[in-house]
């Protein structure tokens, strides 16, 4: 089959979904075309079923605002119809969405048919979709799509509460490939980062407001004080700044290290005991998922599909939004016996099992092949 993929390219998980997923379909012979306005992240390797389009936005003085979405369909047309692709899968409905409708219409004067799959990955609905600059485009495009997925059962509830969908939404959960994740911890790395052997927590993520990365540093603050431990902070974003001014504030600042964005996090994770997820609102939370598949239990909140991966008092622990004692609580229980925190690492792992790229990516299969017989 011959698919189309557009995603936003950056570390968002919306985006590291997507890449995956075409790399998967691309290693079981599928030909996978992504098209998007920079190479994604994690599209790193060679593969001779990949291609790459990128979208380029021209610039005029007239424009204070370049018209990105009119250069994404145009770039779909083009890619679709040279490609002769059999359908076309969008990640994250803004504007992805509405230039997917865009595109197929032209292609519909062309003679061309392109089915359309809209999936939805959390603040493209629960964020940015709610507000009203965007939501009548974004209602109208989503029953547009031929096929919509939500990434939980949570964010597709969320979708049908905020917007009128007149089409069913499927749950297709997001995956990991576990056996990327099972690597041993590099001695070196973890000497560096924990030279006395202490307990090593992370978070990872794109430090935006949703995130609540300053409860992340109280959490460790609390861990902290009983338990010798550093905290690893991947990524970059708005709120880092915050999060480093109270990790000062509280005298932790050599106990802390933030080391920016990554893209070798199953290195990372394998020296991790503990995992923290703050969130606000998680329509899913990939980055707890790939902690678990690395054997990291998670300590997270209760907020959006996060219950349907970290299992309370299994894999990890779930607290209400904002309540740092009781995480701190849950991190240090976790953390404070190594037979313990060794049978948390093992349920973690055997949980990350059940999204195991193994199984998730022939549930897209199947749903592609309802729209085209040519696999
Ligand atoms: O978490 C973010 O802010 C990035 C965002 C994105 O769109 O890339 O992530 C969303 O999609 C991920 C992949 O489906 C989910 O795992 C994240 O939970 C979701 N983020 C939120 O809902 C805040």
């Amino acid at each position: 089959m011959r698919i189309g993929i557009v995603c936003y390219p950056t570390f968002g998980g919306s985006g590291v979904l997507a890449t995956e997923l075409g790399k998967a379909l691309a290693d079981k012979g599928h030909q996978v075309h992504f098209i998007t306005y920079q190479q994604p992240v994690r599209l790193n390797e060679f593969n001779a079923n990949i291609f790459y389009h990128e979208v380029r936005v021209p610039t005029y003085p007239l424009f204070d605002y370049p018209p990105y979405e009119t250069a994404l369909a145009s770039t779909m047309v083009d890619v679709i119809s040279n490609n002769n692709l059999d359908l076309l899968h969008v990640h994250y409905a803004i504007p992805h969405a509405s230039a997917a409708y865009m595109a197929k219409k032209i292609l519909e004067k062309q003679g061309k048919t392109i089915p359309v799959i809209t999936t939805l990955h959390g603040t493209d609905i629960t964020l940015v979709g709610k507000d009203k600059t965007y939501a009548p485009v974004v209602t109208f495009s989503i029953n547009e799509s031929d096929a919509i997925t939500a990434v939980s059962y949570n964010l597709r509830d969320e979708t049908y509460n905020s917007f009128k969908i007149e089409k069913e939404i499927e749950v297709i959960h997001n995956f990991v490939d576990v056996k990327r994740f099972n690597k041993k911890a590099l001695d070196a790395f973890r000497r560096v980062i924990a030279p006395e052997g202490e307990r090593i927590l992370l978070h990872a993520s794109n430090f935006r407001k949703v995130k609540r990365v300053q409860d992340v540093v109280k959490i460790f603050a609390k861990v902290n004080q009983s338990i010798p431990s550093k905290l690893l902070f991947v990524g970059d974003g708005p709120e880092r700044g915050g999060a480093e001014s109270l990790s000062r504030e509280l005298g932790l600042f050599n106990e802390i290290r933030f080391v920016g964005k990554q893209e070798q996090m199953e290195d990372i994770l394998a020296v991790a005991d503990l995992f923290l997820l703050t969130s606000d609102y998680e329509s899913f939370g990939l980055a707890a998922l790939e902690a678990m598949a690395a054997g990291v239990p998670v300590v997270s909140t209760n907020a959006g599909g996060l219950p349907e991966i970290n299992i309370h008092g299994v894999t990890g622990y779930l607290s209400n939004v904002g309540d740092v004692e009781e995480m701190g609580n849950y991190a240090l229980k976790i953390l404070s016996d190594t037979e313990e925190l060794n049978k948390y690492k093992a349920a973690a792992k055997q949980q990350a099992q059940i999204f195991d790229i193994s199984r998730i990516i022939p549930i897209y299969e199947k749903l592609y092949n309802r729209f085209c017989q040519c696999i």
